[in-house]
């Protein structure tokens, strides 16, 4: 019998809404599973990927993190683990690092057995490079066997991977496949083996709003009545609050109503999303944060749904605003990439539920695909700002971009995550994540949302960054 907990998606580092309390809730969640597993003393800790929430983890983290696998190490619990998107580097895996210090193994081909099963791991690949895996993996002598994987598997939501595929291919007769990598918790069997997320240990996008939790999973030839060698349960984690208030405004209704109804919930400490629909009086968005904040609200955020009317008869004749956007991004001697991010984010044609997936995309495309890393040099009209942007420029990418991207770009643009509505967990596969990493990795959005998208695609007559780069 061996008896394990499984997460994964943790994304320590993660600054969401750039909170520093934010940050220190992603590892607070891992802790909280690590002492869940030290108190009922599990066979291993088997973590799916996406530990860190990108692949520059900075020292604070990296301390934290380490102190935490400490903790388990001590209690004699082995941390097997495979590599996600978000956090893969070119040179090298932080899991490597860990392994160095005895505190992880990273799994792979090789079994690696804990209690009586076997583990083994696959890391994200990049949809581009999946036709080259063959899924060889060497023999055991275990009683059970489990796959560890990173991506989009079906039969989830924004699945990318065929698991009947993997399972089929592969030399070893897995009993379960453990995965990460779609924040929406869900199990399932496919060709006799079970299939299981156990979602994000701490919400990565306010589309993520059922609770969070992991799975505790057992291989006991006599499990669930002795049918079964596997068995798998979900535990809930206590994780920061989210309030999601939805007003729909009457004729004549305004910002009073609105408080009115965040009001009437507990904001205390939580993240609080608002969304604002149907008709009335104009809403001040920073009025309604402010005020939930001062109702003890630790972040809130107001999204207004209504219908602008735009008036399309307004003609500036003044100096265009995209103009001087322009003329300024040109002085800051953007690389490439970063270009491609600014369209993305600014264009009119790119509805703001596909922004997120739309940069996660192209940034991808550009590391994965075609290496094309000269993408993020700066390009600058002369030697002066080139030396003068350089450094920043790698670091935005790198970094803060990649902060901003997956979460906190995910979250503040994003039309979708608030209203999607669509629990069915689309969303909640993190585009940004990996989670929409290309190919629809983290796609964010539903088949549905899409649909609308694309048709909103269409121009409204907007000039927009698209026709002037
Ligand atoms: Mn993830």
């Amino acid at each position: 019998m061996t008896r394990v907990i499984h997460t994964g998606d943790t994304h320590i580092g993660y600054s969401q809404y750039q909170s520093p309390v934010r940050r220190q809730d992603f590892l607070d969640a891992f802790e909280a599973v690590v002492d869940d597993a030290v108190d009922e003393g599990v066979d291993a800790v088997v973590h799916a990927g996406d530990l860190f929430h990108d692949r520059r983890p900075d020292l604070r983290d990296l301390m934290g993190t380490i102190s935490v696998l400490r903790r388990l190490d001590d209690a004699g619990i082995p941390f097997l683990a495979v590599v996600g998107n978000h956090e893969s580097t070119r040179d090298g895996q932080w899991l490597d690092l860990f392994e160095r210090l005895g505190l992880a193994t990273r799994l792979g081909d090789e079994p690696v057995v804990a209690g009586d099963t076997a583990f083994y791991g696959l890391d994200h690949v990049p949809v581009s490079r999946r036709d080259d895996l063959d899924y060889a993996f060497a023999d055991h002598g275990a009683r059970h066997a489990a796959l560890v994987a990173h991506g989009l598997f079906e039969p989830f939501g924004y699945a990318d991977w065929d698991t009947e595929t993997v399972l089929a291919e592969s030399d070893v007769d897995f009993d379960a496949m453990l995965l990460g990598d779609n924040h929406t918790p869900d199990t399932a069997t496919v060709a006799d083996t079970w299939v299981t997320y156990p979602g994000s240990t701490e919400r990565a996008s306010a589309s993520e709003r059922d609770g969070r939790g992991y799975n505790v999973v057992v291989f006991d030839a006599d499990a669930a009545g002795g049918d079964d060698r596997v068995e798998i349960r979900r535990r809930a984690l206590n994780t920061r609050p989210f309030v999601f208030v939805s007003v729909e405004l009457r004729e004549g209704e305004g910002e009073s109503r609105v408080r009115e109804r965040v009001r009437e919930y507990d904001l205390a400490d939580a993240v609080v999303h608002v969304e604002v629909t149907g008709e009335g009086e104009p809403v001040t968005p920073a009025a309604v944060e402010e005020f939930a904040t001062d109702e003890g609200a630790l972040i809130a955020r107001v999204a207004d749904r209504r219908e602008v009317e735009a008036d399309g008869e307004v003609d500036v004749s003044f100096a265009d605003p995209e103009d001087a956007v322009r003329d300024r991004l040109d002085e800051m001697s953007l690389s490439t990439a970063t270009r491609d991010v600014e369209r993305a984010v600014r264009s009119e044609a790119i509805p703001d539920t596909n922004v997120r997936e739309t940069v996660k995309r192209r940034v991808e495309e550009r590391l994965d695909e075609d290496e094309d890393l000269g993408a993020f040099d700066p390009v600058s009209p002369d030697a002066a700002d080139e030396a003068v942007d350089d450094g920043d420029a790698g670091n935005d990418l790198d970094g803060d971009a990649g902060n901003d991207l997956d979460g906190d770009a995910g979250n503040d643009l994003d039309g979708g995550e608030v209203d999607g509505g669509d629990e069915s967990g689309g969303e909640e596969v993190n585009a940004d994540d990996g989670e929409v990493d290309s190919g629809g990795e983290d796609a964010e959005e539903s088949p549905a949302e899409e649909a609308a998208d694309a048709g909103s695609a269409s121009t409204d007559g907007q000039v927009s960054m698209e026709d002037y780069l």
